[in-house]
């Protein structure tokens, strides 16, 4: 982060421009690179560097700082460009609008999107754990930001549409809340069932008063999701939103449409701080209603934890099976390549000479007599066919400093194990869509290097 906010200062890029710099330069950390400044010098004296840190970038390094606080992702950068991704997708510049005073800039950055007016009191009873992940659910247009704009405090929320996902992280008392603010839009919901088993606790958010398609529909998204595998009994907190409208139906009307299971409790509420009795003020019966949802949790918390750690471990596991099985396809087609098996014509291959040079250069050499025996064996093995050794390379240099850094003898079983299975006949389908997915051939982004 703090090369990061080195960079910036010195570039000084427009505010318009902060979140697409601030995505360039993760982008191409998380790709092994460090971006040099265009400029040597800042442009400007300190002080200077002090007011567009405070005018401009504070805001965005404090929301993203308190993301990776609230949330500790294994891998910062790639959640970075998630988030940065997010904000520009969702034009969530906000943020860099806000007029911050000189001195206001935080050396230390709090977490607190939080620490704001409405946000809810800590509840009695049990104990809060210290992290809890909310999943914020219900259909487009039902009010999913401007609950959680409204809980940070804004009198008059005016979201655009959520494309994919923005963790919004509430300190309550000692304990973490971080509330996921999904996109309920018809293609976007296809994401929610990435985030079910990192989920404490539930808040489906249904627009009561919609037309009858769009009502019937959100009742049915509503049952699917809370009866999923990774949901199922936990905490959930089913807020019936837009009492203040005519067309509000009730809860007895809703329970008419639904089967309401018993892990579920039901609110009905006016989440628009404009549309209640006092226009600005939250609907004073927010927090009672979250009140119940904690300690529902907190009540449980050992049980749902256990099974939040056993549904994410295994999840992982089912994403590394993917990626190894995907980046096996790759081997597999590039081996074919060099050896002109299954129909497939020799394509990128170089010569002995070049393809050792090559290997020697891709795991960090700056001459090819640098690579050893072990090395050229597996160079032979690949028949210097360039993506093969630029997988194997990535197994045995990894960017990644948390990928494992293979030894020669281990890739070589692995080559060797793809050729067997190439020279058998053994290839499928897919491997004719994955090179063409990973980038068009050499670097090609779609590859996980360090799966195996
Ligand atoms: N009348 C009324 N309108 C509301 C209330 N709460 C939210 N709205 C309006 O309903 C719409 C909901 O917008 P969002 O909060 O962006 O909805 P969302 O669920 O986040 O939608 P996606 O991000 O597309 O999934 C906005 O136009 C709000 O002004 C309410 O209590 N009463
Ligand atoms: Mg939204």
């Amino acid at each position: 982060m703090s090369g990061a906010i080195t960079y910036m200062l010195i570039e000084q890029v427009g505010k318009g421009e902060i979140i697409e710099t601030l995505l360039n330069y993760f982008t191409q950390l998380a790709a092994g690179i460090t971006l040099t400044p265009t400029s040597k010098t800042p442009k400007k004296t300190r002080a200077m560097d002090r007011l567009y840190m405070a005018k401009a970038m504070s805001p965005v390094f404090t929301k993203l700082m308190n993301m990776v606080l609230a949330l500790r992702p294994e891998s910062v950068e790639q959640y970075l460009i998630g988030c940065l991704n997010d904000m520009k997708l969702s034009g969530d510049y906000d943020v860099v609008e806000e007029t911050v005073e000189v001195q206001a800039v935080p050396t230390v950055p709090e977490v607190t999107e939080t620490s704001t007016p409405a946000a809810p009191p800590v509840p009695e009873g049990p104990p809060m754990p210290p992290k809890m992940t909310i999943l914020t659910l219900g259909l487009s247009l039902s009010g999913k930001t401007t609950f959680l704009k409204t809980l940070q405090g804004d009198p008059n929320p005016a979201p655009k549409p959520t494309v994919g996902f923005i963790p919004h992280a509430l300190q309550l008392g000692s304990s973490i809340v971080t509330f996921y603010d999904l996109g309920g839009g018809d293609t976007i919901r296809d994401i929610w069932e990435n985030y079910y088993a990192e989920t404490h606790g539930i808040i489906y958010i249904l627009d009561a008063a919609s037309d009858d398609m769009t009502f019937k529909t959100a009742c049915d998204v509503f049952l699917t999701s809370i009866n999923s595998p990774a949901l199922k009994g936990k905490p959930c907190l089913l807020i019936l939103n837009k009492k203040d409208l005519s067309a509000y139906r009730d809860l007895e009307e809703v329970k008419d449409e639904i089967d309401i299971p018993p892990n579920v409790k039901c609110a009905e509420l006016i989440l628009h701080p404009q549309k209640t009795a006092k226009p600005g003020d939250a609907d004073p019966n927010i927090d009672a209603n979250l009140d119940n949802l904690f300690k529902d949790i907190a009540g449980d918390f050992e049980s749902i934890k256990n099974r939040v750690d056993a549904d994410m471990a295994e999840q992982k596991k089912k994403e590394d099976d993917e990626k190894k099985a995907k980046d096996k396809r790759v081997m597999k087609k590039s081996l074919n390549k060099a050896y002109e098996l299954n129909g497939f014509e020799k394509t990128d291959v170089f010569s002995q000479e070049d393809g050792y040079e090559f290997l020697a250069q891709e795991v960090g050499f700056m001459k090819a007599e640098e690579l050893d025996e072990e090395g050229r064996e597996v160079a032979d093995l690949c028949g210097y066919q360039k993506i093969a050794m630029m997988l194997v390379a990535q197994l045995r240099a990894p960017v990644s400093s948390k990928k494992k850094k293979h030894e020669w003898a281990e890739i070589k079983e692995y080559v060797l194990e793809c050729k067997g299975e190439c020279e058998k006949g053994e290839v499928d389908e897919e491997a004719f869509k994955d090179v063409e997915e990973g980038g068009g051939g050499i670097g090609g982004g779609g590859f996980d290097w360090g799966a195996c």
